[in-house]
């Protein structure tokens, strides 16, 4: 990191911080663009993510989503993750404030310590019904995610309407919620420095919320080991890890 950038960093009070997929990439969960393993290596999971795709195979889609869940609940949160959540106790003590905003519908900002703003695309661990949008508490999967893939299985009726349950996640087509965008955006527009970790830049409109830090003429600090289609627009490369570079950057 240069002293520049250090300069930067030490004098932000409002930071806001989009993160991605590749932030608990080191705690082994997979990113969305990169190849599946196992049962699900013969689907993209962009084709997945889809309302179509759960209208055609809802147990497919299901039981992605189930394995998905057991698979985040046996991984822990990386230096990136506690590394925010550090210099968000940091700054909310000295009277500034750091804002979460993700895309991941994984909780390891939250097992991390942090507060997050902001889920744009939802939780994997909320159900709700596709039909009367009813929400549904459900017991966690009860298989390993790691290493048994399942069969598929079909997912559970509303206990409301009888309708198809499916997970609380925005898929492609879907609007965000309001208010989470909402939110984001005013943190992002009020900040003195943006972060963007461990995304791609590719998905709208999500990635589009970094570059209203354009309008102040805000820094923008990209952590991410390639380069993305919103790199162009940043002021700061970091080409590493999060893991390496979020504790370098925060600390
Ligand atoms: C590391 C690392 C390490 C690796 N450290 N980094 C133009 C304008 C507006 C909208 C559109 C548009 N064109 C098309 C659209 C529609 C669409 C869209 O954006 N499509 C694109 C593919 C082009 N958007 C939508 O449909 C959105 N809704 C919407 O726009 O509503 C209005 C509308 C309605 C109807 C028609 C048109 C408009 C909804 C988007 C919902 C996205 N949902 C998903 C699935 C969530 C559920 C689930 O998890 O299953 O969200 S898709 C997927 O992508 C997921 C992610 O949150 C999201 C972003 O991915 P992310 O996080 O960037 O991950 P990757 O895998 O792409 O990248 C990982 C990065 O990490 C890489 O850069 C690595 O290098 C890096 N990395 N290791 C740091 N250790």
């Amino acid at each position: 990191m240069t002293e520049e950038l250090a300069e930067v960093v030490r004098s932000a009070s409002r930071v806001a911080v989009l993160t991605g997929a590749g932030i608990s990439a080191e705690s082994g969960v997979p990113t969305f663009r990169e190849a599946q393993t196992g049962l699900w290596e013969q689907f993209s999971a962009e084709d997945l993510a889809t309302p179509e795709a759960f209208h055609q195979a809802p147990a497919l889609v299901w039981t992605w989503y189930r394995w998905r869940q057991a698979l985040i609940l046996q991984v822990d949160p990386n230096p990136g993750h506690t590394a925010l959540a550090r210099w968000q106790r940091q700054l909310g003590a000295a009277g500034g404030d750091l804002s979460i905003t993700t895309q991941n519908v994984d909780d390891l900002h939250e097992r991390a310590g942090a507060q997050v703003l902001a889920h744009l695309h939802g939780s994997i661990f909320d159900h709700r019904c596709a039909e009367c949008s009813q929400l549904a508490d459900l017991p966690e999967p009860d298989y390993d995610g790691l290493v048994l893939p399942p069969e598929p299985t079909d997912p559970p009726s509303c206990g409301e309407c009888g309708g198809t349950l499916r997970p609380g996640v925005v898929w492609f087509g879907e609007m965000l919620p309001v208010d989470a965008f909402d939110s984001a955006a005013a943190t992002i527009r009020s900040a003195d420095l943006v972060v963007v970790a461990g995304t791609s830049g590719i998905v709208q409109p999500a990635a589009s919320l970094p570059l209203l830090a354009l309008e102040r003429g805000t820094p923008l600090v990209e952590v991410n080991p390639e380069e993305t289609d919103i790199s162009d627009a940043m002021d700061y490369c970091l080409r590493g890890p999060s893991g390496t570079m979020l504790p370098a950057l925060a600390d």
